[in-house]
């Protein structure tokens, strides 16, 4: 095992890391921007260094800081958190190259998912599920013309270096495909330096559900069941939960043997997660693989009694993973409510002193959190300021548990999303259980 690794994030992520990291006995490394020396995960570290400016290109983005950081501290490996470097090939491939273990996959295997075309062959190569699409970038307005008449409109155009739903353009006529395909081509060159773009059949009202994956250096992959994440503003998820109240146990164990070919047959090694859509009739198909560990992973955590990041530090440093698909077993339903630091009508971000703090407790809540009474919330980064998670025996349970702990509640200073989260805990469809995609879109 590692004898000390260094933390690249910050905010909730850092201190869970942390704390997974101290119950392995491993010392830990901070590292802080100039905006953030007074942070909590600055505090609970062994050790701390500052790697620059506030702005994250210049700080938590700037890899040779980092690089430097690892040096100076002599530490055996990084952590990358979500978000910043989590999913950048190239600081993996650096990191390889100089001798450090990134706590992910490799390189390769990040090229492999990163870019959505390749992905998807790989998806297609072993019988994953996919819509049908134009099985290549787009080189020209004609050839799009043709895939999109062959596979019927409504189509969706992506960039292949996208994800997260950044730089779609969804499209419902032939009249508006030419216009759609050079925008979304001008704009993924724009926000990826890379303007290739593939045509997708469009699936209207899908709910979106992930499954997560345990994958060790000695080949054996696990599912750890699905998560339900149709809840999203802008493509940032705001409420999670497992099990999905639309997943049996037939497809969940369909998705998660789709989910481990996949894993398998790309040598992955770390937790992952593949995110699918799940259309009405209950057919799933392949969107794209993500190689991080996730915001929401706590509410998997919570139904199966396994820490994530635990196993991800151990599987790096090359032991085998805890457990063999027949011993992972789920028990009660979980929610996760991402707690923003924004105006709950206009979700303007709001920075500021946190003046006072009431952490809501009592049996099966969780807060993971780095903020505490006098911290002040800097504008430079993600408004996540806590997630709260419970757990219980039923969903309903669930519900009513998150409900009271949304009220127990307790921020001043800065304005919180409670208040939508709350409204969401007492909607007929969300206590229904019918989400999809479009569900918040009622809220605003
Ligand atoms: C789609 C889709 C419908 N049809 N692809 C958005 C995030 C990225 N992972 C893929 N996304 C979508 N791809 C086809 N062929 C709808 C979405 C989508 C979406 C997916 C999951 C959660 C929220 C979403 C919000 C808008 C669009």
């Amino acid at each position: 095992m590692f004898n000390k690794i260094l933390i690249a994030n910050r905010g909730e992520i850092a201190v869970r890391i942390i704390r997974a990291a101290r119950e392995l006995d491993i010392r830990t490394v901070a590292v802080y921007s100039e905006a953030d020396r007074n942070s909590m995960h600055v505090r609970l570290a062994d050790a701390a260094i500052c790697i620059g400016p506030a702005k994250s290109s210049d700080s938590y983005l700037n890899i040779s800081s980092i690089i430097s950081a690892v040096e100076v501290v002599d530490a055996e490996a990084v952590h990358p958190g979500y978000g910043f470097l989590a999913e950048s090939a190239e600081f993996a491939e650096i990191c390889e190259n100089c001798g450090v273990k990134f706590i992910g996959p490799s390189s390769r295997v990040m090229r492999l998912m990163g870019n959505k075309i390749t992905a998807k062959k790989e998806a297609e190569k072993v019988r994953v599920p996919v819509l049908a699409w134009s099985r290549t970038g787009l080189e020209d307005e004609k050839s799009a013309l043709e895939v999109a008449k062959k596979i019927g409109f409504p189509v969706i155009i992506k960039a292949a270096s996208g994800g997260g739903g950044r730089g779609m353009k969804l499209v419902h006529t032939q009249a508006s495909l030419g216009s759609a395909f050079h925008l979304a081509r001008r704009e993924a060159h724009t926000a990826f330096g890379d303007d290739q773009v593939f045509i997708e059949k469009y699936c209207e009202k899908p709910r979106h559900i992930e499954i997560q994956l345990l994958a060790d250096q000695h080949g054996n992959v696990v599912h750890l069941g699905e998560r339900e994440c149709s809840i999203q503003r802008r493509h940032q998820k705001i409420v999670e939960e497992a099990p999905s109240p639309a997943v049996n146990p037939r497809l969940r164990e369909r998705m998660g043997d789709a989910a481990v070919r996949l894993a398998k047959s790309i040598g992955y090694v770390n937790a992952g997660t593949v995110e699918f859509l799940v259309d009405r009739d209950g057919n799933f198909y392949f969107m794209e693989m993500n190689t991080r560990i996730q915001v929401e992973h706590p509410v998997t955590e919570m139904i199966t009694g396994m820490d994530l990041v635990k196993e991800q530090i151990r599987i790096a440093s090359g032991e085998p993973l805890s457990v063999r698909q027949r011993d992972v077993k789920f028990s009660g339903h979980s929610i996760e409510c991402r707690i923003n630091a924004e105006d709950p009508r206009t979700f303007v971000p709001s920075p500021g002193r946190i003046t006072f703090l009431y952490i809501p407790g009592g049996p099966g809540i969780r807060v993971d959190t780095a903020i505490y009474p006098g911290y002040t919330i800097p504008s430079h980064y993600d408004p996540l300021i806590a997630k709260l998670i419970v757990h219980a025996p039923t969903r309903l349970d669930a519900i009513k548990k998150m409900t009271r702990a949304l009220e127990e509640f307790r921020i001043e200073g800065v304005r919180t999303n409670i208040p939508l989260l709350l409204e969401i805990m007492k909607d007929h469809d969300f206590i229904a259980g019918n989400i999809d995609i479009d569900f918040l879109s009622k809220f605003s």
